[in-house]
């Protein structure tokens, strides 16, 4: 037959429309958009359902080794086998340098963590914390050439931070090659600085952890990557943007005319500093940076979705377990949140969150839904219309989803290799129902189907909103 897959009767929606029609699918991909499509080798009935572009988590990490002990609980198998069951086709974690190591040989890394786990497509972030001359003139000119088009850069944490002179070098890099700078903004000093004064007064239960990094903190680092972003004329990401005074230097810039680009994660929408504020070291559970604030930041939050602030939500996955010896209570030794491994597991329930309580109660329309979890962060990172719409060409990564189901969230629903969710008891409408990816259905009603190691690997173009206001016109360059 002509279709191996004919999806019909659904609702359909994109970033820009919503149509009602059947999908063909042919080896993987969308090949057909029309009602009363011909009968397909398999079909799926999805009367009264919504049929949305698979999510794109442009920010998630798996399998991350990390410097202080601690080790992330999702490897490439529970962690983008949990993401497919919340809707999720396509992920883009990180390979991260270590300092005084090559880049490429991190690359290399990754990829056998990654190969004969995923389930889902992936492509890689790089994280680069050692810019030496090697790395900045032969190794990220290579990748970026190889499809590692997209890059993170850290201003806090000592294993990785860079100095504002670093991050130039790495923001000029970028602008050369047409790549794209992500960059985690809270000053390192301040914080610091914060931790020791409240370890002085015995303060160091979670909830400082919160205290530690006020927004000022966060909002001076955003203002600082701004200004070396301008210097150099290169666009750049702010990731994870927690509240109201990020979202100003973000705005301020945005009017300057500025290609300043934003992300949130659904903690900023969902959870407070009250979260932190927990019996005994509870509150560790949501120790993540930045920190989540109040109720008035998370309504700052939801507004930037609607006003263009925001291009992108990402659930910023960092999956450690609580009662684990290399997680969260036992890493942050002698009751001290100073040494509990920053982020929170959120990959499964990234889009039910947003679906729910964004959608359905009616903060944002059903296009931008789709605009900010596939769309965009598709476009952003080079991997559009491959991934993130519904097109004919595009590959056939789809979610049905039964918009009137209920559900509530309970950690021993999802399928990462946490032993707890920050989210646990939230009631939701709407769930995911169906995944497909590439064509193949990958998880139905509860039930996942997935062959391990079937994910592939993406190697991403340049992102059209990497280009600098003026090319030619640069910076002084050898
Ligand atoms: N930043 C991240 O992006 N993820 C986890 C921890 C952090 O600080
Ligand atoms: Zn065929
Ligand atoms: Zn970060
Ligand atoms: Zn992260």
């Amino acid at each position: 037959t002509e279709f191996d897959l004919v999806i019909r009767n659904g609702k359909i929606a994109t970033a820009a429309d919503v149509m009602n029609c059947d999908i063909g699918i042919h080896q993987g991909q969308i090949v057909a958009l029309a009602a009363e499509l011909p009968k397909g080798t398999q079909e799926i009935d999805a009367t009264d359902k919504l049929v949305l572009p698979g999510g794109v988590d442009a920010h998630c990490h798996m399998d991350q080794p990390m410097n202080d002990g601690s080790v992330m609980a999702d490897d490439f198998y529970t962690g983008t086998l949990s993401a497919l069951c919340g809707g999720t086709t396509t992920v883009i974690p990180f390979a991260c340098q270590m300092k005084g190591h090559s880049l490429a040989k991190a690359v290399e890394d990754y990829h056998q963590r990654a190969t004969d786990k995923a389930v889902i497509d992936y492509a890689f972030h790089l994280i680069v914390t050692d810019p030496t001359p090697h790395v900045l003139d032969e190794e990220l000119p290579k990748l970026i050439a190889k499809g590692y088009t997209s890059f993170k850069v850290y201003m806090t944490y000592d294993d990785l931070k860079l100095s504002d002179r670093a991050l130039l070098d790495v923001l000029a890099v970028a602008r050369q090659e047409g790549a794209f700078v992500m960059v985690h903004a809270e000053n390192s000093d301040c914080i610091a600085w914060m931790v020791q004064r409240l370890a002085q007064l015995g303060k160091i239960s979670p909830r400082y952890h919160a205290t530690a990094r006020p927004q000022v903190v966060e909002r001076e680092a955003t203002h600082r990557a701004i200004a070396l972003a301008e210097l150099v004329d290169v666009p750049i990401l702010i990731v994870h943007v927690s509240g109201a005074e990020a979202v100003e230097q973000i705005q301020w810039a945005q009017n300057r005319g500025l290609r300043i680009y934003a992300e949130t994660c659904p903690q900023y929408l969902f959870l407070t500093e009250a979260d932190l504020d927990q019996p005994g070291f509870e509150g560790a559970k949501c120790i993540c940076s930045p920190p989540p604030r109040d109720k008035a930041n998370q309504q700052v939050i939801w507004d930037g979705l609607c006003n263009g602030v925001f291009q992108v939500i990402s659930s910023d996955h960092a999956p450690f377990r609580y009662a684990h010896p290399q997680g969260k209570q036992i890493c942050g030794t002698h009751g001290s949140f100073q040494y509990v491994p920053n982020g929170i597991p959120g990959i499964e329930t990234r889009l039910p969150l947003l679906f729910s309580e964004g959608v359905n109660q009616g903060r944002i329309d059903l296009n931008t839904f789709v605009a900010l979890t596939a769309t965009n962060p598709a476009k952003l990172y080079g991997l559009y219309p491959q991934k993130g719409t519904i097109a004919i060409g595009s590959d056939a990564d789809l979610v049905i989803w039964d918009t009137q189901r209920q559900v509530t969230i309970a950690n021993e629903m999802l399928h990462h290799n946490v032993d707890y969710t920050p989210y646990e008891g939230i009631a939701l409408q709407g769930y995911p129902e169906i995944t497909i990816s590439r064509g193949e259905i990958v998880y139905q009603h509860g039930e996942v189907i997935a062959q391990k190691g079937r994910g592939k690997f993406l190697s991403c173009g340049l992102s059209s909103f990497a280009r600098p206001r003026q090319r030619g016109k640069a910076v002084p360059c050898p």
